[in-house]
């Protein structure tokens, strides 16, 4: 006697067991974050009292000129040559822009460059980092973001947990991304805007969210987005901030602080690499959504490998 084996669809986790829920209900819902902002000390690294106040505060931090040219050349013509690499846009770990065939954004750079890697391990990046999470730290993910002139498209906002949560199954807000800027990020070649002390309220989403959503989502997410009420009282409280730079300048932002970007419809690339540090005491669980977990080169889960060994 065959058998249909009904797929159960896979149910979210139960909500006493979620301190985040989110696309779980039908309207949306600020509530306060539950956990520490910066869990290190000023004498843990080289951030002082008013840089970790600062961070506190707003949810980030601008550094105008943390890294030198000369020490990011050969990083910006690996830039250069992955841009370039016909084979890597063929592969998973490549996100093509939803209008044009150019490239929006590479995945797990760390994996495939070993100059890209090296910059993860950067001894200023990764102090400031294990000082902001207070441990040592492993790379979540890696990307470079092209923002390329005239057909970059649109990041719009969103908070990076309320995803790593959701559909990677990251436990706590104890993670940070870096963006370090490998051109000029100027005010109109679609700089990351961020919204100051957003970090400190989690908006839940509505929407359940779909098998492999990554698929669509990380090419224009429509889906795990704050809503317009919410995003309007967070600005009103806070602002937009847009932190430029020469190539060079480095913004971290914690990972619960609401961020998008604009379009480019100027000639000018507005490339970053982005590493996003976790705690090594945040390894992630099975995603709150309930559905498998998204690749490996989207969200690290199999080798939690210290920055320092990298
Ligand atoms: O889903 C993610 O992990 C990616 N999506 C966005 C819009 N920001 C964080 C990350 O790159
Ligand atoms: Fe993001």
């Amino acid at each position: 006697m065959s058998h249909i084996s009904v797929q159960a669809s896979p149910l979210p986790v139960a909500p006493e067991a979620d301190p985040y829920p989110s696309r779980v209900a039908n309207k949306p819902q600020i509530t306060a974050r539950q956990d520490p902002v910066v869990y290190g000390k000023a004498i843990e690294g080289p951030l002082d009292e008013q840089a970790l106040a600062q961070y506190e505060e707003n949810g980030f931090l601008q550094f105008d000129a943390l890294l030198q040219l000369d020490e990011l050349e050969s990083v910006i013509q690996e830039l250069d040559r992955l841009r370039q690499d016909e084979a890597l846009k063929a592969t998973p770990q490549c996100v093509i822009e939803p209008e044009s065939r150019e490239t929006r954004s590479i995945f797990a750079v760390h994996e495939i460059s070993a100059i890209m890697r090296g910059l993860c391990a950067h001894p200023k990046l990764a102090a400031i980092a294990q000082q902001l999470l207070g441990s040592e730290v492993y790379v979540h993910q890696s990307r470079i973001n092209f923002k390329q002139g005239f057909h970059g498209e649109p990041f719009y906002w969103h908070s990076d947990f309320e995803t790593w949560h959701v559909e990677d199954g990251m436990p706590s807000m104890r993670a940070v991304s870096c963006s370090i800027a490998l051109t000029a990020n100027l005010p109109y070649n679609g700089p990351l805007m961020l919204i100051p002390g957003s970090h400190r309220h989690f908006v839940s989403c509505v929407g359940e969210t779909p098998e492999d959503h990554y698929k669509q989502s990380l090419r224009r997410q429509e889906l795990g987005v704050p809503d317009e009420d919410s995003l309007t009282q967070l600005v009103r409280n806070g602002g937009v901030v847009s932190p430029t730079g020469p190539v060079g300048s480095v913004t971290f932002f914690e990972c619960n602080t609401m961020h998008g970007s604009n379009s480019n419809i100027t000639p000018y690339p507005r490339s970053n690499f982005f590493v996003v540090y976790n705690s090594i005491e945040n390894p992630l669980v099975d995603p709150f959504c309930g559905l498998p977990p998204r690749p490996n080169h989207i969200s690290e889960r199999q080798r939690l490998i210290r920055v320092k060994d990298l």
